[in-house]
């Protein structure tokens, strides 16, 4: 039996950055492109390409049945139009993996969304422990004026299915009102004809 050796990983709670991380993600408004609402603002904003969130990859363990993964995600407080900043959104490649977020700092919200179009919304401040079990795909999104940070939990062999979410959108976005943040229906969401 090869044993892979324990290990532990400093994530700073200031900002949410990991100083060993094995690979930093930046993601810049041009690679979420088209998955705003309102597609004229996102358009102009496009110009300047603003840096929309990073994510700080703990460990490069193998990704394997059995292993878990661990990332910090540092979401810039932001808007397109009325729409918050927010993460690409994804189902796992694997879709039954499951995952765990916890809120380190700033304020958010977990957007959930079954591959039938049904949708979820959950709170995320930090102490938020919230569950994304399997099947759900999932997009989190910066409702307050600080970076939103938070530490994910998952399987190795989850994977990433981005081409769902871009194909289809989310049922549901969440943009500022005036008394705060509201989830409006997306205009441009396509239900998959029979799931995705
Ligand atoms: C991985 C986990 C997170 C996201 C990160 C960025 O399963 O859900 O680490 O990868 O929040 O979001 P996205 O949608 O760009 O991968
Ligand atoms: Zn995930």
């Amino acid at each position: 039996m090869t044993y892979f050796d324990p290990l532990t990983r400093h994530v700073r709670l200031t900002d949410g950055t990991i100083p060993d991380a094995a690979a930093v993600q930046t993601r810049r408004l041009r690679d979420l492109e088209g998955l705003f609402v309102d597609r004229a603002a996102e358009r102009a904003l496009m110009a300047s390409d603003p840096l929309v969130y990073e994510v700080h990859e703990a460990t490069d363990g193998p990704k394997e049945d059995g292993h878990l993964l661990f990332s910090t995600t540092v979401l810039k407080p932001g808007r397109v139009g009325a729409e918050y900043f927010m993460t690409k959104g994804h189902f796992h490649a694997r879709s039954d993996r499951a995952e765990l977020y916890y809120g380190l700092s700033g304020e958010g919200m977990l957007l959930l969304q079954t591959p039938e179009g049904r949708v979820d919304v959950q709170p995320m401040i930090p102490g938020a422990a919230s569950y994304v079990p399997p099947h759900w795909g999932h997009r989190t999104i910066n409702t307050g004026s600080e970076d939103f940070v938070f530490l994910a939990v998952y399987p190795a062999d989850a994977g990433y299915d981005y081409g769902t979410i871009a194909t289809y959108g989310f049922a549901s976005a969440v943009v500022a009102g005036p008394d705060g943040p509201r989830v409006i229906a997306n205009p441009h969401y396509r239900p998959p004809a029979s799931g995705a």
